[in-house]
């Protein structure tokens, strides 16, 4: 028998020493017994961390969509799958259910190959968080076509970007989209994009906001009356369990965006698992995650795990703050929901506008409360508990990435006490490591580190689109043998993990992930510009906020001030999008460097933090007065 759900802490000290004791044989337990396969593998796991490779279930045959979809037909046909919950809380709650799902899936699915998508075709997804993105995703998944979503906060030129680095051959996307009162044009930016992007042949539109937009004959078709038309049933397509699920960009440190690639079996089994057992769920609950499906918890936590499971899952296309800040309330109230998983910002924002907003609804169907994007402080972890979990719901702190596919260190609820602030322990099957800078492991408790992963885990990305050197560099080459994780951590007292932050050029903005490159990038575009360094400093609500320091050429230093600061923020909206604009610029003469030229964003993140008292040694720099200055002249 396999241990597909933990339901106390003893168990889990068993489960998880069995898991790294013997992990093939740990994974081909909960494989073989939870999900379909067509056909079985050959081979467990196979791996080699010299040269980044990792496969798991090798010749395995399924389709994730006959795990999510299919297999549960005969007995949760009418189960509700998908809770859509519109932006406006007029707008009545769409329940769809596993049988609706399916056939929604498979019309959906027969669009895709009408217009000549086949297996292994690349799909960009667009889309606000209406059941149409969902389901576009499970369609591709029908017939083998991988996706690529792209969060629909993006701007046209970082559209643009992901659809020729992926090589995509259609866009679905919609007229526009609800975001609170306003509506965002997103054909539009769809449009802009298009016009740089040589190998798309077809754009879908769903309809959403019903508004007038520009249809290109023979390239843009209305989604609607061409699922009407399409047939209800299509065959699942054999898929290999090493063959790519979807593809998903994340920030890097250069300016070219990062498409981490997933591939299927793995992701299915880990995913599933980790969903069962974070969330206990049980067969009637109603799960909510608040993410969007354009990022790697909407996909993993709102999508593929949930419907693994049987679960019901709701999909929210409105913000916290619409029509007010009770509206998470709201939903929680009226869809009696039970596990609700969201990102520290919004538990921050809430927090900030009082308790009154919470007190309003009766929250006593939640059981257990999820954090996933960031570090959760402490005062936002006891607002939580204390408000929305009434001291009764465990806390689930989250820690994973894009690149992990699924959770990796967290309590299991009921189970592993929960501490503030703390990750607490890995999940079953990973096995965590603390580096020191000299590469060596740290070992023993009250040690901090940068955090690595020393075994492989099913859910893994497998390799960055077109770039496997990338993947291989970015992951794999600090430290032998380990897959290494850009973040720092510490293991307290009892072996539980904090995770403290990136401790490389990533900046996290409200739960988002941000490169510095990418957006330094945009800045440099600016002609009066000639040197640029952001770095992150606190936000009471975003917990990080960016910070740019800015050198011009002579010809802007003649120019308007405040003018440059709008044009550059302007810059950053049109390259990337909206989530990357800077709170503060800074002009400066010149930026702290090191000897080899290098800019010291340890300095100028200091600065940005108001903690010049604890600068260090400067005396080692190429300029040092530059230091003096740009600290005389703090924005
Ligand atoms: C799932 C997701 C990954 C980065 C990660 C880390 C930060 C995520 C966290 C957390 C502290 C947590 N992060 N969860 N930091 N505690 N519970 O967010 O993926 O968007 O790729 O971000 O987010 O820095 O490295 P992704």
């Amino acid at each position: 028998m396999s241990n597909y759900h933990i339901k106390q802490f003893e168990e889990y000290f068993q489960v998880y020493r069995k898991s790294v004791r013997n992990p093939e044989q740990f994974w081909e337990e909960i494989a073989e017994e939870h999900f379909i396969w067509k056909k079985k593998w050959s081979n467990v796991l196979s791996y080699d961390f010299s040269k980044a490779e990792f496969k798991w279930f090798e010749d395995a045959k399924l389709n994730i969509t006959e795990n999510c979809l299919d297999r549960h037909l005969h007995t949760k046909g009418d189960k509700t799958a998908l809770l859509f919950e519109p932006n406006n809380p007029e707008e009545e709650a769409e329940h769809i259910t596993y049988r609706q799902l399916h056939e929604r899936v498979c019309k959906f699915a027969n669009v895709l190959k009408d217009k000549g998508i086949k297996k292994g075709d690349v799909v960009c997804i667009y889309l606000p968080m209406i059941p149409e993105l969902a389901i576009s995703v499970l369609a591709c998944a029908r017939i083998g076509a991988i996706h690529s979503v792209i969060f629909a906060g993006f701007s046209s030129t970082a559209v643009s970007s992901r659809i020729n680095d992926c090589n995509a051959k259609m866009v679905i996307t919609s007229d526009g989209s609800y975001r609170g009162s306003k509506t965002i044009d997103l054909k539009g930016i769809v449009d802009e994009a298009l016009k740089d992007t040589p190998g798309i042949e077809s754009v879908l539109v769903a309809k959403r906001i019903h508004s007038e937009i520009n249809m290109e004959e023979g390239r843009d078709f209305w989604l609607e009356p061409l699922l009407e038309e399409a047939y209800a049933d299509c065959a699942a397509e054999v898929m290999d369990a090493e063959d790519p699920l979807f593809i998903l960009y994340t920030s890097g440190s250069t300016g070219k965006p990062k498409g981490m690639v997933h591939t299927i079996g793995g992701y299915m089994v880990y995913t599933a698992y980790t969903f069962k057992n974070v969330f206990q769920y049980r067969d009637n609950d109603v799960y909510w995650c608040t993410a969007d499906i354009g990022w790697i918890t909407g996909h993993s936590y709102i999508v593929y795990g949930p419907l693994a499971n049987g679960a019901t899952s709701v999909m929210f296309e409105g913000v916290p703050s619409y029509p007010d800040y009770g509206r998470f309330w709201d939903i929680v109230e009226k869809h009696k929901v039970t596990q609700f998983y969201t990102a520290p910002t919004a538990i921050r924002a809430l927090a900030k506008q009082g308790a009154e907003f919470v007190e309003k609804y009766d929250l006593s169907s939640l059981k257990v409360l999820g954090s996933v994007g960031e570090p959760i402080n402490e005062e936002a972890w006891h607002w939580y508990d204390e408000n929305v979990g009434k001291k009764k719901s465990p806390i689930v702190d989250t820690w994973w990435q894009t690149e992990t596919g699924g959770i990796m260190i967290t309590p299991i609820p009921f189970s592993t006490p929960t501490k503030p602030t703390y990750a607490t322990l890995p999940f079953i099957g990973i096995q965590p490591a603390l580096m020191d800078e000299n590469g060596e492991e740290i070992k023993g408790n009250q040690v901090e580190g940068r955090l690595c992963i020393k075994f492989p885990w099913p859910a893994m990305a497998r390799t960055i689109w077109g770039n496997h050197q990338r993947y291989k560099d970015t992951y794999f080459s600090a430290y032998d043998n380990k897959y290494f994780t850009g973040d720092g951590a510490l293991r307290d007292e009892v072996g539980y993990y904090r995770i403290t932050g990136r401790v490389d050029d990533v900046i996290i903005v409200s739960g988002h992930n941000l490169g510095t490159a990418p957006i330094e990038d945009a800045i440099n575009e600016h002609p009066a510009v000639s040197e640029s360094a952001i770095v992150g400093f606190p936000h009471d609500i975003k917990g990080n906020a960016l910070y740019g320091y800015v050198t011009l050429k002579d010809v802007g230093e003649s120019r308007n001030h405040d003018n440059l600061r709008m044009e550059i923020n302007q810059l950053i909206t049109d390259r990337i999008g909206p989530i990357a604009k800077l709170d503060k610029v800074q002009f400066t003469e010149g930026l702290p460097k090191t000897r080899s030229g290098k800019i010291m964003r340890r300095i100028l993140r200091k600065i940005a933090a108001n903690e010049i008292d604890q600068l260090g040694d400067t005396s080692t720099l190429l300029n040092p007065e530059v230091v003096q200055h740009i600290i005389d002249n703090v924005k």
